[in-house]
């Protein structure tokens, strides 16, 4: 066990029950020329996550630790997509239309994948989403439950949507939650900043929230201490 400096107070971390989370790390909601950008999105305020994140995530393979990645995105055939969805935002070019990756957010095309710097290493489930949420009409609870994950170290964008619906049904089924705030990024600051607060506020109502150096430190003692699996 190893604490991690967090808001609203310390977390107790169970290396053998947590699992590093990324989410939603795509090149259409990160690169330059991708589906974020087109919309009109600074991609740079998600971009900023990227390198605390690589540093997580290298520290948690070194100890072990289960890493899973989630993608937001569609089936081809866009059988999944809510009708309500495809229609939102009255976009010229939206889900399942060309765009500068390939089909907008559609499974194997080259916007919807992880970007290089994150990329998923063999081995490391990923975890095929159609919604904001990672648990809705997806089998992350039963990865989660079959591995005897409990506690969720998150990372990802964007941070009042995806991590947000992730975080906030995590919590309801059970698990704890860490957001770390440096690796979480959105297109909105001011919506970052207040989401931040709304996970910790309450004495925690939804998680935890702690930045990368302290989730580092503390993944690091407990790897230094032989308490990992
Ligand atoms: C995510 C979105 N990943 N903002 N999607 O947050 O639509």
């Amino acid at each position: 066990m190893a604490l991690i400096d967090a808001q609203p107070y310390p977390f107790d971390l169970d290396p053998v029950r947590a699992a590093l989370m990324i989410i939603d790390m795509q090149r259409d909601f990160l690169e330059p020329g991708g589906f974020g950008a087109a919309l009109g999105n600074d991609v740079s305020l998600l971009r900023r996550t990227i390198a605390p994140s690589r540093q997580l995530l290298e520290e948690a393979r070194a100890a072990g630790l289960t890493v899973i990645h989630t993608r937001e995105g569609h089936r081809p055939d866009l059988a999944d997509l809510p009708p309500t969805k495809k229609a939102r935002g009255r976009l010229p070019a939206g889900i399942g239309d060309p765009g500068p990756m390939g089909r907008i957010l559609v499974r194997g095309e080259d916007g919807h994948d992880i970007i290089p710097e994150l990329y998923p290493a063999p081995g490391e489930p990923i975890v095929d989403k159609p919604g904001k949420g990672a648990f809705h009409a997806t089998d992350l609870d039963a990865i989660l439950k079959n591995r005897g994950i409990a506690q969720l170290i998150v990372c990802g964008v964007t941070t009042e949507v995806c991590v947000h619906t992730t975080v906030r049904e995590a919590n309801d089924r059970g698990y704890e939650c860490v957001v770390v705030s440096d690796c979480v990024g959105s297109y909105f600051p001011e919506f970052h900043e207040i989401g931040l607060r709304m996970i910790a506020a309450q004495g925690g109502i939804f998680g935890w929230v702690a930045p990368c150096d302290a989730v580092v430190a503390a993944i690091s003692e407990t790897g230094r201490s032989g308490g990992w699996r």
